[in-house]
């Protein structure tokens, strides 16, 4: 799969899809989803904070700033054992990929050489592995990637000029710079962003532009609903119309035709119907487990009985003999890895 970039998307041709009729622009969605990805298939995601709290920063959305009052503690980062054991859930439950998530600003090398670890231990299990640590200084991306890690997630969360409203401890060019170091190694990116943050929706267009134009754009789109949290800035204000927030969903499809859009943050108080008009609009990945970072999420079993209503099911994948937990196909053939069957086979 190849998400290299062939078409420039301006901010004015987005506010253009923005603005169709509803049904026009998710008809538009849905049509361009199924030329390019596997039809009711979701892609599914557990995450697991493995260093909660405590941060530096200052995003005016998190819980994790250390800057605000809110009720998370601070924890260390955890051993080796206990992620092995989310991830083993995670992976009895049906979930394909494990993410796990550190409150840093950017990790020293020292956290590196421990995520490494963690990341090795996950793939042990013949699971794709995200991480989510902060900026990344020259040379920790490549490291990450020959210890095996798949995925790195870092969002830009907004448009350029609104993100200065929100976190004021560093720059979206700061993102990007990671972003390119992530790239450069070869890591697949997984970069989004949250919506409902107060911004306008030329600032919502302008931020799905800094995706899209990336080139190759990213692998995974995750789009966050803002989970509003006590003690934060943003613990109160206007919700955002969950209309617009399903366009927003259409729009990633249209402009990323080949990512993986997540429909992340946010799900615990999405009604079903507003998130099967998500799937209608191309979203086809979820954070699938009881728990965020810090926040809820749904059940497990809520999930597979909201897939069982809709005929959704887990994403089946091929996996390469380089992939392959069980390591028992010969070289260079490509083939279906039994192990990973019986686990899509799980929902
Ligand atoms: N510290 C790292 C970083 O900022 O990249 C990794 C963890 S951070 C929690 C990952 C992402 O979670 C943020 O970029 C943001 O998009 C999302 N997030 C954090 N708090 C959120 C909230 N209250 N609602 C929705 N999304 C949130
Ligand atoms: C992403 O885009 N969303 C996830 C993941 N990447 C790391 C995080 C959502 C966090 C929601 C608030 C919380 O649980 O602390
Ligand atoms: Fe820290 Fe990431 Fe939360 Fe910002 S979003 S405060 S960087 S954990």
């Amino acid at each position: 799969m190849t998400t290299a970039l062939n078409k420039k998307w301006s901010i004015e041709e987005i506010l253009v899809l923005y603005d169709l009729p509803f049904m026009d622009l998710l008809w538009k969605a849905q049509h361009i989803h199924r030329e390019n990805h596997e039809v009711n298939a979701i892609q599914l995601s557990s995450l697991l904070s493995i260093k909660t709290g405590g941060c530096p920063e200052d995003c005016s959305y998190c819980p994790q700033s250390s800057k605000y009052n809110t009720n998370v503690e601070t924890e260390r980062l955890l051993d080796v054992e206990t992620v092995l054991a989310a991830a083993k859930a995670a992976r009895n439950n049906g979930a394909q990929r494990f993410c796990m998530g550190a409150a840093w600003r950017s990790p020293t090398e020292k956290q590196v050489d421990q995520v490494i670890e963690l990341v090795q231990a996950v793939k042990s299990l013949g699971m794709e592995t995200c991480v989510t640590l902060g900026m990344l200084k020259d040379g920790q991306a490549e490291r990450l990637k020959e210890a095996g890690l798949d995925y790195y997630n870092h969002n830009l969360d907004t448009s350029e000029d609104f993100y200065k409203e929100i976190i004021s401890t560093r720059t979206y060019q700061d993102r990007i710079d990671t972003l390119d170091r992530v790239q450069q190694a070869g890591l697949k990116s997984c970069v989004g962003g949250i919506v409902g943050l107060g911004e306008s929706r030329e600032q919502r267009a302008t931020f799905i532009s800094q995706l899209a134009n990336r080139n190759p754009y990213p692998e995974s789109v995750p789009i966050n609903q803002l989970v509003r949290v006590e003690g934060t800035p943003l613990a109160s204000g206007e919700d955002l119309d969950e209309f617009e927030f399903v366009r927003t969903i259409a729009v990633a499809r249209i402009t990323m035709p080949k990512t993986a859009v997540r429909l992340s943050a946010g799900r615990s108080t999405m009604s079903d119907a507003t998130q099967a008009l998500c799937f209608m609009a191309g979203a086809n990945s979820i954070f699938y487990g009881d728990q965020l970072l810090t926040t809820g999420n749904p059940q497990f079993v809520a999930d597979q009985q909201l897939f069982a209503r809709l005929n959704l099911h887990a994403e089946k994948r091929s996996y390469t003999v380089e992939d392959c937990p069980s390591k028992k196909l010969a070289e260079n053939t490509v083939n279906t890895c039994g192990r990973a069957r019986a686990m899509a086979e799980v929902l």
